[in-house]
């Protein structure tokens, strides 16, 4: 923490796959993660839907699945961002490149989900969202406009306009403080973040990671460890020195 926060400011936090690895769920690009096993054009694009939707809802199916029945638990960094936004004075606000349901778990009520979330389908002919817990399948009918195959994972695809983007830039507009947690840097325009609040009037930047992402450089202050350690120690200096 080489900065202080205006205790009543807006902290902003970015989070990615790596805060929720120690809780058991993969990362996509680190060794042997999600997109070594599956090709993501194949899974994570409209195209690859309307190509083989059977493979596609296999893909989340198993995901959701993973979620539902083996019921990871949030680790220490998911928990110490939700005494953060307990007992922080300002606004705390988490954006999630997750689809996972962690930071809810762990207490944080603030979250925005800008690539979706597991356990919510969407329709693609009537747009309803709902939550799901479940497989989907390709002749599920939709339980709102009762269409067939219509129905599909409530996620952000690559080459989709992630979600509630204008209600994201307001916030990092407000920033005093933004976070990044556990990501790459690969996927815009998650990645650009950090320029954005940069471009904007400059806050005070901090990258909490394993390593060095691809954005590294930008940030003012870059922490490097495991989010079950850097997070608790972040937000402990915070809520003590502001
Ligand atoms: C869009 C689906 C536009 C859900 C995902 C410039 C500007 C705008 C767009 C683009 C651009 N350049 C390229 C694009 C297109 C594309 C993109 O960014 N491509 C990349 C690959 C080059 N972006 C898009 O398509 C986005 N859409 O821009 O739309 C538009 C405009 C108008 C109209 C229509 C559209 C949509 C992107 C969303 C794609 N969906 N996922 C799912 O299946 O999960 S992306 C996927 O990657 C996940 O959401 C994931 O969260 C996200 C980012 O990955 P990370 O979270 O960073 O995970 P990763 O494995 O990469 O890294 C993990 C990190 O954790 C590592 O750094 C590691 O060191 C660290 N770590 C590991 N262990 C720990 C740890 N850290 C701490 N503790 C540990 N223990």
């Amino acid at each position: 923490m080489n900065r202080r926060i205006d205790p009543n400011g807006t902290i902003v936090i970015l989070t990615g796959a790596g805060i929720s690895r120690e809780s058991g769920l993969d990362t996509f690009r680190c060794e042997g993660g999600i997109w070594a096993q599956v090709d993501l054009e194949d899974v994570a694009t409209p195209e690859g839907f309307q190509r083989n939707p059977k493979m596609v809802q296999d893909f989340y199916n198993a995901r959701r699945a993973q979620l539902v029945e083996e019921k990871p638990q949030p680790n220490p960094g998911h928990l110490a961002l939700a005494k953060l936004e307990r007992d922080w004075p300002g606004r705390v606000l988490i954006v999630t490149q997750n689809i996972d349901n962690l930071h809810e778990e762990a207490g944080n009520k603030n979250i925005i989900h800008m690539h979706g979330e597991l356990l919510k389908i969407t329709c693609t002919q009537c747009d309803s969202v709902r939550p799901w817990d479940q497989d989907l399948h390709i002749d599920t009918s939709c339980p709102s406009c009762h269409n067939i195959g219509t129905l599909r994972p409530h996620v952000v695809w690559f080459g989709e306009m992630p979600l509630q983007m204008e209600e994201i830039y307001d916030a990092l507009e407000d920033a005093d403080l933004f976070m990044s947690i556990g990501t790459s840097g690969n996927v815009y325009p998650a990645a650009g973040f950090v320029q954005a609040v940069k471009q904007m009037g400059g806050c005070h930047s901090v990258e909490l990671n394993l390593d060095p992402s691809n954005g590294a450089t930008l940030f003012d202050e870059t922490v490097y460890g495991p989010a079950s350690e850097v997070v608790p120690a972040y937000v402990d200096a915070l809520l003590k020195n502001g």
